[in-house]
């Protein structure tokens, strides 16, 4: 036998088929049906060679894209070419003679990846199951010892920023004790069933008891709900279940996957959610972790206008936009949404990393209002859909509170944020005929009269501006975040199960009711519950913890299950199904808001801590921690 790498394809059933065996004397025709076997094994081990070796080669779909013509936009960003550097950080736009470079060395790359890939598929088919699985794990544990033995990377030492309030926050009434232990506990519950049937997993399906993954995380297995979770965790003063989430990270949270991720998701749910654990905790660990995946983000950026892809490949690097959006264009509530945890990555380890806002001010708004799609090669605005709910949201957050967290120094941001308030107040809100302040969408010169569940966080958002708005219009602004709390709260009230539905009108005689049936869903989201809290913090009107309170108590009778707590499909049906998933966000946000909501003020003082978009708190930067930065950022 010639063919000794082929052995294991035919597994257990060769060792009959030895040379001796073939050798042996008797029955001729026995020995051609061997031999004829053997031929017929030869030449299917061929085929499945090549067949498997497809599926080894790496993803080359978006390198095709050169072939389009848009290879100026596709290089990865790995290492920035010489004399390249974007005056305000390490965001590239290259020149044609850098194209050209750039493009063939990253074809030899891709030639050469295909050729190790498919020597690699050569030897891998050689090898038997156990083998490969012994392999794997040695691999594995290499990677690990090598981690281990590299240590961390080492960080400038910064100052650490002054933490308080981080724990306790007992509200003193027994009533609100009782409440808020309550809440605890759903958080116990839906931890611990992610603990016992999706560990490690990014979600969980709490009825089929099993780990659960959206496209927003490609396909990879980054314990999203550990990371989201960490802080609310420590909050809650559940320290050993912390313990646990930073036992796992140490161990087995890796960046260098082969999955194409959501580029704002991972920002502010793994950076936000490290930063905080981080700041929380003092644990170096997570500072480390944060940086190392923020590296893996910055590929990202390598756009001819700096505005990031939405998706990037961790391991690859290379980046491009979801299918759906408006003429290929990036999303504003997507790239308008990392700026915070930047700044504070900027802090921890003196690497200045991104400059959108320059780019955007340059730009003509119509109406004043900023659309929602932006096209990252040519820097101009797609459809004119303008929204303070999803594709939106996010990006007025950030503005405010990138000058919340720069200590009131970022004036920039504040005024932009001032600017686009003031255009969205004269062109999106509206009162009902029943009296109920709405915020529609704004698409292509009309507004529709809808609002989405994610629009809601604006309540907290004009409360949380109010101080230090124009014109002295503090008043004003909070008396707008309580009538968008009371719309909100009208949109839960006026269902069955006293649960918002994910998009509701003001239209045709309807007031805040969901027509259709896919916008009657409630996903556990945190927006209404967040609303409450800020308006809880700088009103203490009782009727926001009424609020909440109401919200929980549904939230624990239609959505909790034995394995942990479910979306549902209908908030107007009595008997809803389950959508099947617990989403982190659940974890990060909604149980914290309503921890926070019952807990006294001097649990994470809004003086100290900004919140990021999915609740991971982040300290202020004080003036006197930034001796070398001048005013903003
Ligand atoms: C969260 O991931 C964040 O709040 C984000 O800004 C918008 N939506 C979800 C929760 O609804």
């Amino acid at each position: 036998m010639t063919t000794p790498a082929l052995l294991p394809l035919s597994g257990r059933r060769i060792p009959t088929l030895s040379p001796g065996a073939a050798s042996f004397p008797h029955h001729r025709a026995t020995l051609r049906l061997s031999e004829k076997f053997i031929l017929l094994l030869i030449l299917s081990a061929f085929i499945t060679l090549c067949f498997g070796a497809f599926f080894f080669l790496p993803d080359n779909s978006k390198h095709k894209r050169f072939d389009l013509g848009l290879e100026d936009v596709l290089i990865p960003h790995i290492e920035a070419p010489k004399g390249a550097k974007h005056p305000g950080g390490q965001v590239v736009i290259h020149g044609q003679g850098d194209h050209d470079e750039h493009r063939h060395s990253l074809r030899d790359k891709i030639r050469a990846d295909h050729e190790r890939a498919l020597q690699e598929a050569k030897e891998k088919l050689r090898k038997s199951r156990d083998e490969l699985r012994a392999e794997i794990q040695t691999e594995k544990s290499k990677v690990l010892e090598d981690l281990k033995k590299e240590g961390p990377k080492p960080l400038p030492p910064v100052p650490m920023p002054k933490v308080v309030g981080v724990n306790d926050g007992d509200p003193g009434e027994p009533d609100i004790k009782e409440k808020r232990d309550k809440i605890r506990e759903m958080m116990k519950h839906a931890w611990d069933s992610y603990r016992q049937y999706g560990w490690g997993h990014n979600e969980l399906k709490p009825l089929a008891k099993k780990g659960h993954s959206t496209n927003i995380f490609g396909n990879s297995q980054m314990g999203a709900t550990i990371v989201d979770a960490l802080d609310s965790l420590y909050m809650m003063g559940l320290h050993d279940e912390f313990k646990d989430g930073q036992e796992w990270i140490e161990q087995n949270l890796d960046f260098s996957v082969n999955a194409e991720v959501s580029v704002f998701e991972v920002n502010i749910r793994f950076i936000g959610g490290l930063l905080a654990a981080y700041y929380l905790s003092g644990q170096e660990v997570f500072k480390v972790k944060a940086v190392q995946l923020a590296e893996k983000l910055l590929p990202a950026f390598n756009t001819p206008t700096g505005i990031p892809w939405a998706m990037v490949n961790l391991k690859s690097g290379v980046g491009r936009n979801w299918g759906w959006a408006s003429a290929g264009s990036s999303i504003l509530a997507e790239f308008g949404t990392l700026h915070m945890e930047f700044v504070h990555l900027t802090y921890l380890t003196g690497n200045p990393v991104m400059h959108i806002r320059k780019l955007l001010a340059k730009m003509d708004r119509p109406n004043g209002l900023y659309p929602n799609y932006l096209n990252p090669r040519t820097g101009r605005w797609g459809q004119h859909h303008t929204s303070v709910g999803g594709l939106g949201d996010s990006f007025y957050e950030y503005l405010l509170k990138a000058w919340l967290m720069s200590d009131k120094t970022d004036t920039e941001a504040r005024k932009t944020y001032d600017d686009a308030i003031e255009a969205i107040e004269r062109h999106l809100i509206r009162k009902s005929n029943g009296g109920l302040t709405f915020i529609g969408e704004w698409k292509n010169g009309h507004l529709e009269r809808k609002m989405g569940h994610l629009t809601c966080f604006a309540g907290g958002m004009f409360a949380l501006g109010a101080d230090g708005s124009p014109d002295d219009k503090a008043g004003h602004y909070l008396q707008l975040g309580a009538e968008i709390a009371h719309t909100c709260h009208e949109s839960y009230d006026r269902t069955v199960l006293k649960l918002g539905p994910e998009a509701f009108k003001f239209d045709s005689g309807l007031e805040a009711v969901a027509v259709r049936q896919n916008e009657k869903y409630y996903i556990l989201r945190p927006e209404v519950i967040e609303t409450y809290w800020y308006m809880w913090r700088f009103t203490h009107d009782p009727k926001y913890r009424q609020w909440g309170w109401e919200a929980a108590q549904a939230i624990d009778k239609y959505c909790r299950v034995s394995g942990g707590f479910s979306g549902v499909k209908d908030v107007y049906s009595s008997n809803p199904t389950y959508d099947d998933v617990q989403q982190s966000f659940f974890l990060a946000e909604t149980l914290k808001y309503l921890y926070l909501l019952f807990s006294s003020d001097d649990l994470m003082p809004l003086e100290s801590w900004v919140f990021n978009t999915e609740a991971h708190p982040l300290p202020v930067l004080r003036r006197a921690l930034r001796p070398l930065q001048s005013g903003g950022h």
